[in-house]
């Protein structure tokens, strides 16, 4: 008998080898309708471990005597979904527990005591996209499908299964509702196994919904899986980019099943063109020079690819890789480094209910696509990362609002979402929609544990960072002494109680409006400038955030401007990684002059008893001057406007200063060539 939890040992040591096609094995022997268990059943690959156990049990034998290390059990389409349409939706459990034990038995046969052969429980797609609006495809949910997945699991554990494989994925979302329902089989039946997940690329390199290889990775690790991986689709060429970057970038083994080339249709059968010899190239090379850890064929691998495979690769050591830990954020569609460099990364605060009256109005009408335009405004402005919030109290159904919404943008805007709700239901609806790697904002312990214990489970389900308030039983902390202290208390119960990592971790030092005078909140913007350089140092591999534009709040527009901006600058210089601003309105660094430095320096860095009189005084006299301000650019050419704009992140009138620069080049060429073409005969066809 294998020990099971030797799956992940082995792989330490050697690179393991998968077995190649069930389905187009099974295909190649033409079986008739009787030993599928009858014409309803025809076809059925995966009901053959009940009907003609011996011929799934040869396909075993057929590979295991050519030396692989794992086989997979004939239960790909074997899920309560795709057997519905066979009649077989009863039949889940007994039909996988059936097939796993099949492969037990005959690999345990093949097991000797320096080389276990292990069996990988084989879970195929649903047939459902759920992240997709599609009527059909759309139409499930992840709770539904992390039920479907969770009784697919528990039939192939009770067999006896070594790893739970998750392949040929086509949908983020569906692959998350599959890692959790084999969690939910672990606490079940009380085993838990290693979890290998394999998407699929098509020849573009991204997946059916367009997500590209880093946003997969960023998932999947997320969800903690412990081997990552690719498979299916189109044979090992084209994937020769992605794996290369899989390697490079994730800290966990590697592997890579390939169908045996892209098939051709010829007479009605697909052939799969790739020799045995190419496919072994193949893995030689992803191998021995990027670090791949599994291998294997799949639809059209035969055993003779797999002899050859296990000739050239079997019994190696897998490379030694060792790429750094980069916290990332991801969407349905790539990967974003929750760090931006340079800082800070930029958090859109506008789809916002309690920050914008527009979104309210937008959202109380249920205009979604008017929302999700306010969210694209928010990219093309800069946002790395885009705040939502739907709370509204005219309304009772935030949690349905922000279903509906995350659904949209997961589909709509490229850069992932921050989750902007304190109820644990609005965290969980649009964390059950959301195929990326979304981050929640956020959990604080104003009602002592209550709301970290209602969400922070959220968190580790579904692999997502959390933004955490420094506030506790006694209110927001004001100091930058007790902003660590209820950091720390905070880091503390999620890192040792619930295992995130601390790159999981945004703290959110909170900042008040300078603009009272009052006494008591003079410091306030020096505590948490000061709070988050000490939250920084002394909790390492956390992240720092802040809603910059509170410390202005009640100021005139270009004097919240100018106070937000020198503010985020102390920030970031104190250790900020990011800041919850409308991108549009942040006047760079760079722009404000001395003076206004100055002013807002003494306000913030509370250098003057009359910091505050002199800052409002000041921009109520310079307002007028302001807004009249002459346009910099007005007596520059097109090509030096361009070069300004550029500097100064200013998209407006750029097209048009193109269109001119591009205008004035053809003339210069045309004036050129008429110069030229003035020493010899006219063109005829400029005779007008
Ligand atoms: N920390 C964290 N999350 C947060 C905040 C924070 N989420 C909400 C808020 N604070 C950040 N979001 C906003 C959104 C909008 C505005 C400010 C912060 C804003 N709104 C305009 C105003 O008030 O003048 C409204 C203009 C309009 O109606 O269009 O400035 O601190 N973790």
């Amino acid at each position: 008998m294998t020990d099971r939890s030797s799956y992940m040992d082995a792989l330490r040591d050697r690179v393991l080898i998968y077995d190649g096609a069930m389905g187009t094995s099974i295909q190649a022997l033409g079986l008739g309708p009787e030993d599928f268990g009858g014409p309803a059943l025809e076809g059925c690959n995966d009901h053959l471990v009940l009907s003609r156990p011996d011929v799934v049990e040869g396909i075993h034998r057929s590979f295991l005597d050519v030396g692989v290390d794992v086989i997979e059990t004939d239960t790909f389409r074997a899920n309560r979904l795709t057997l519905g349409e066979y009649g077989l939706q009863d039949r889940v459990v007994d039909l996988n527990r059936a097939a796993a034990a099949l492969a037990r038995r005959v690999a345990d046969e093949y097991t000797t005591p320096d080389r276990p052969r292990f069996v990988a429980g084989s879970m195929g797609p649903s047939g459902y996209l759920p992240s997709t609006s599609d009527p059909t495809l759309g139409n499930t949910t992840y709770a539904e499908l992390a039920d479907v997945f969770a009784e697919q699991a528990r039939g192939l554990i009770e067999g006896g299964v070594d790893v739970l494989l998750i392949e040929t994925s086509q949908d983020m979302l569906e692959v998350k509702a599959a890692v959790a329902g084999i969690r939910r089989a672990f606490d079940e039946t009380g085993i838990t196994l290693p979890i290998q997940a394999q998407v699929t690329l098509d020849t573009s390199g991204r997946m059916l919904l367009g997500t590209d290889i880093e946003a997969a990775m960023v998932v999947l690790e997320s969800l903690r899986v412990d081997v990552l991986g690719l498979n299916c689709s189109t044979g090992p060429e084209h994937m020769r980019q992605p794996v290369r970057w899989l390697c490079e970038n994730s800290r966990l083994p590697i592997s890579v099943i390939p169908n045996a080339g892209i098939p051709h249709n010829e007479a009605g059968r697909a052939v799969y063109p790739l020799t045995a010899q190419a496919l072994a190239d193949a893995h030689d090379e992803f191998v021995h020079q990027f670090g791949v850890g599994v291998v294997g064929g799949c639809c059209g691998t035969t055993p003779e690819h797999m002899r050859l495979v296990v000739e050239r690769v079997g019994g190696a050591a897998p490379l030694h890789r060792d790429p750094p830990k980069v916290p990332r954020t991801a969407s349905a569609m790539t990967a974003y480094d929750l760090a931006q460099i340079p800082a800070p990364t930029l958090l859109g605060e506008r789809v916002n209910t309690q920050g914008s009256r527009a979104v309210k109005r937008l959202l109380l009408a249920d205009d979604y696509e008017g929302v999700v335009e306010v969210g694209r405004g928010q990219v093309e402005g800069g946002a790395h990362l885009l705040d939502v919030c739907v709370a509204l109290t005219e309304r009772q159904d935030e949690a349905d609002q922000m279903r509906t919404l995350v659904k949209l943008l997961a589909q709509s805007v490229e850069t992932p979402l921050v989750i902007d709700s304190t109820e644990a239901d609005v965290v969980r609806a649009a964390l059950e929609q959301y195929p990326g790697r979304a981050v929640i904002n956020s959990i604080n312990l104003e009602n002592g544990r209550q709301r970290v214990d209602a969400v922070v489970p959220l968190a580790v389900e579904h692999g997502a960072a959390v933004v955490a308030l420094t506030i506790d039983e006694q209110g927001m902390a004001r100091t930058a002494e007790r902003k660590l202290a209820i950091a720390r208390r905070i880091h503390d119960i999620v890192t040792a109680e619930y295992g995130l990592e601390p790159g999981d971790l945004i703290f959110d030092a909170l900042t008040f409006t300078l603009a009272t005078g009052e006494e008591e909140y003079r410091r306030s913007a020096l505590e948490t400038i000061d709070g988050i350089r000490r939250i920084k140092a002394e909790l390492p591999g956390v992240f720092a955030s802040l809603g910059v534009s509170n410390v202005s709040f009640g100021l005139q527009p270009h004097a919240r401007a100018v106070l937000n901006s020198v503010f985020l600058h102390h920030c970031v210089e104190a250790g900020l990684d990011m800041a919850i601003v409308n991108p549009a309105h942040i006047t760079p660094y760079a722009e404000i002059d001395q003076q206004q430095r100055d002013l807002a320096d003494d306000l913030i860095l509370a250098r003057h008893e009359d910091a505050l009189e002199r800052f409002i005084d000041y921009f109520q006299e310079h307002e007028a001057q302001e807004e009249e301000a002459a346009d910099p650019t007005a007596d520059m050419t097109p090509d030096e406007a361009i070069h300004w704009k550029i500097l100064h992140r200013k998209k407006e009138g750029v097209e048009d200063l193109v269109d001119r620069a591009v205008q004035s080049r053809v003339a210069e060429l045309q004036s050129n060539s008429n110069s030229n073409s003035n020493s010899k005969q006219p063109d005829p066809t400029n005779e007008a």
